[in-house]
Formats: structure tokens, C-alpha cells, sequence
């Protein structure tokens, strides 16, 4: 099956009792057993729900992966894949990661003696020179919240192969449809289904894959111990927002395509931060291992905090918010949103500055998308 129809059939069989073609909702806690230990497959829906389990096949098929794990939100996936570690096992992390991500490492894992060494994501080279005889996890994010850096899963798959340790990548902004990491070496991919997936920024929720048997049955293990498990409303929601990935990725790239160039050549800014630009640092890496670079943009303003308010108070079209990948386009500011929770030093020393704003460019016409960004970036240039 190709990937199109995957997104529209894999794991969405017609159901068996009536033929419903779509997956229904099973809105239910719990489930009749025959007899004591005789089940008809189910017991309780924290441990499984048939909707639940329709979007966990789902999401292995698309990632080209034996299993697939379904959760409440995008933290709760990846609390479920660190708990598969023990005290005094290490992480190597790439240095661009969503702020919630860095938090979950800094004040959650680490109180209970995981230890954590931060590499730069574009640097392959320094993953291997990070590496200690007690590191377990290789985790990546590619491209990178916010800046976009591209990492190069095949050579972090090398290394992580060599020293034994599980790679995890957090393929959010590139999703399936544009960047298969399991095929480049990957033992686990893990997701915010609340964003592309999803689509319509109407739900949260997490995914992870392996085919990696004994994994998957640990992180199995930690979904239902854990209990972050997703309603199965929300499981159905991504279910439905799936559907039409292919035909969402292909307008927002589009259309983060044609933003990225206009911002290039405007006046007001001082750099932009696209994989889709010749310039971007990693524009060859990308090309080699996505099919495309999706649609999230950050630039960084000639000024400082004061441009950056100004220009996402002056916006009509993009909505200053948190989160993207929904069909409405989206701006933020890391420095005060997403990577709050990154100490400010440290912050500005991975590139998240003042002036640097984030655009999730969504599906509506570009013409608008352009006019709302000229207007806005035109009003600061007046100001300046
Ligand atoms: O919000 P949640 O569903 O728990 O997902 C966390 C998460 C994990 N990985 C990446 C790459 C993410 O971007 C996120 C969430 N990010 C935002 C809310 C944001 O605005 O960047």
C-alpha cells in the first residue's frame, strides 16, 4: 500500500459487526468478560480501546514500524520511552528540542538520576564525543524546535548502533509524510500527534513506534502503568486529522516555501531559519533524508523584544499562539512561550534570542499569508 492510502486505510478496516466504514468511537471504561480470565480480547480501556488501538496501527504503518503506541499528549509519549531507562543511565540529546522536552530531561528525569549530556544537533561528530560508557538513549529532534537544525539520523543511527545505545527521534515537524526515520536507523519515533497529525489544532495527544520487540513491550508495559492513555475521542480526532496529511503537508510546505522567500529579501529581518532555503545549514542533510521540508519557518528580527511585540501584536491573519502544524497559520515567540523553561543564558546561547519568532505556516491562501506579514514587518520599519 502506498503511503497515501495508508493514511486512509492502515488499521481502518470496516467495522466487523456493522461495516461502519469509519473506526467508531468505543466510548467505553470497560469490557463484558465471558468468564473469569475469558476475555473477547479487551478488559479496560486504560489498558486498550479498540479506537485507540486503530490509530496505533495507523501510525506504525506510516512510519514503517511493527508497533505503535498511543497517549494522552506528546510529554506523556515520551515520559513512557524515558521510563524504560534506570538511575544512573545516560541520555545524549540533541541541544535543539522543544522547551517541554528539555524540561521533562531537566527537572523530572534528572531528580530521579538520569544523567544528561546536550550535543550540537548539527553536528554529528559531537554525539559521538558525548557518548559515556553508561549512555542507553540517543535522543533527537529533526528538524529542531525552533531553529530548525537538521540532524543527520543515519550517522547518529551509526553511533548509537555502536555504543548500543537506543536512537529516538521526535519527528513532529517533518511527520511521516516527509521523514521516515525508522528506515534510516531509528529504534523508536516518537510524536505530538496534537500537531501536524492531528491537523486542526483541535486535540493533544502522542505516538511513539519501534519494531524493536523488547521495547515495545516495556514502553506497552509504562503506557498502561503509567496511565496517560488518550480518550478514545481524541484517539479518533488524530485518527480523522490523518487522513489528510498528504494533501496538508504539501499546502504548508507550499506555502512555508513562498513565506520563507518573501522574509529573505525583507528589510526588517535579520535571518531566516527555513531547511528549505539553500542557505540553511542544513539544506543538504534535509534534502537527503526528508522528501520535503514542511512547514514551520522561525527569522529573527532586526530588533529586539520590542519588534518582536509589535510585530505579532500587528498580525491579522497568523494568530500569536503555542503549538502549529494546525491548518490556521500560527506565530509565537520561543523565548517566552515554547522555551520558556530553558535558562535564558542557555537560551541565547542555542540561538534563541529577543528577536527570533516562530511561524507555523498553515493552509490558507498565500496571497493572505504575505499580505499579513508585509503589513506587519512594514509597520516596524515606519516605527524604526
Ligand atoms: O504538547 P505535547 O503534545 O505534549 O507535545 C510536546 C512536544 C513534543 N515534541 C515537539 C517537537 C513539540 O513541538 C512538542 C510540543 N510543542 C509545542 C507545544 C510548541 O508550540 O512548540
Amino acid at each position: 500500500m502506498k503511503f497515501e492510502t495508508k493514511l486512509i486505510h492502515a488499521g481502518q478496516e470496516p467495522d466487523k459487526q456493522t461495516g461502519a466504514v469509519i473506526v467508531p468511537v468505543y466510548q467505553t471504561s470497560t469490557y463484558k468478560q465471558d468468564a473469569i480470565g475469558k476475555t473477547r480480547g479487551w478488559e479496560y480501556s486504560r489498558t486498550g480501546n479498540p479506537t485507540r488501538k486503530a490509530l496505533e496501527d495507523c501510525i506504525a504503518a506510516l512510519e514503517g514500524a511493527k508497533y505503535g503506541l498511543a497517549f494522552a499528549s506528546g510529554l506523556a509519549a515520551e515520559t513512557a520511552v524515558l521510563n524504560i531507562l534506570k538511575t544512573g543511565d545516560h541520555i545524549v540529546a540533541g541541544d535543539g528540542l522543544y522547551g517541554g522536552t528539555y524540561r521533562l530531561f531537566e527537572k523530572v528525569f534528572k531528580k530521579w538520576g538520569l544523567k544528561i549530556s546536550y550535543a550540537d544537533s548539527a553536528n554529528p561528530p559531537a554525539f559521538k564525543k558525548a557518548l559515556k560508557k553508561n549512555t542507553k538513549l540517543i535522543w533527537i529532534e529533526t528538524p529542531t524546535n525552533p531553529l530548525l537544525a537538521v540532524t543527520d539520523i543515519r550517522k547518529i543511527a551509526d553511533t548509537a548502533k555502536n555504543s548500543k545505545a537506543f536512537l529516538v527521534v521526535d519527528n513532529t515537524f517533518a511527520t511521516p509524510h516527509f521523514q521516515r526515520p525508522m528506515e534510516l536507523g531509528a529504534d523508536a519515533v516518537v510524536h505530538s500527534s496534537t500537531k501536524y497529525l492531528g491537523g486542526h489544532s483541535d486535540v493533544i495527544g502522542g505516538l511513539v513506534v519501534t519494531s524493536n520487540t523488547k521495547l515495545y513491550e516495556s514502553m506497552k508495559f509504562y503506557q498502561n502503568a503509567l496511565g496517560a492513555v488518550p480518550g478514545p475521542w481524541d484517539a479518533w480526532l488524530v485518527l480523522r486529522g490523518i487522513k489528510t496529511l498528504a494533501v496538508r503537508m504539501k499546502a504548508h510546505e507550499t506555502n512555508a516555501n513562498i513565506a520563507a522567500v518573501f522574509l529573505k529579501k525583507h528589510n526588517a529581518v535579520k535571518k531566516v531559519y527555513y531547511p528549505g532555503l539553500k542557505e540553511h545549514e542544513g539544506y543538504e542533510t534535509a534534502r537527503k533524508q526528508m522528501s520535503g521540508f514542511a512547514g514551520m519557518i522561525s527569522f529573527e528580527l532586526k530588533g529586539r523584544f520590542k519588534a518582536a511585540d509589535a510585530f505579532l501584536k500587528n498580525l491579522k491573519v497568523f494568530t500569536l499562539a503555542e503549538s502549529l502544524g494546525g491548518v490556521e497559520s500560527l506565530a509565537c515567540y520561543p523565548a517566552t512561550m515554547t522555551h520558556a523553561e530553558i535558562p535564558e543564558k542557555e537560551r541565547i546561547k542555542r540561538g534563541i534570542t529577543e528577536g527570533l519568532v516562530r511561524l507555523s505556516v498553515g493552509i490558507e491562501n498565500p496571497d493572505d499569508l504575505i499580505s499579513d506579514l508585509k503589513q506587519s514587518l512594514s509597520k516596524l520599519l515606519r516605527q524604526a
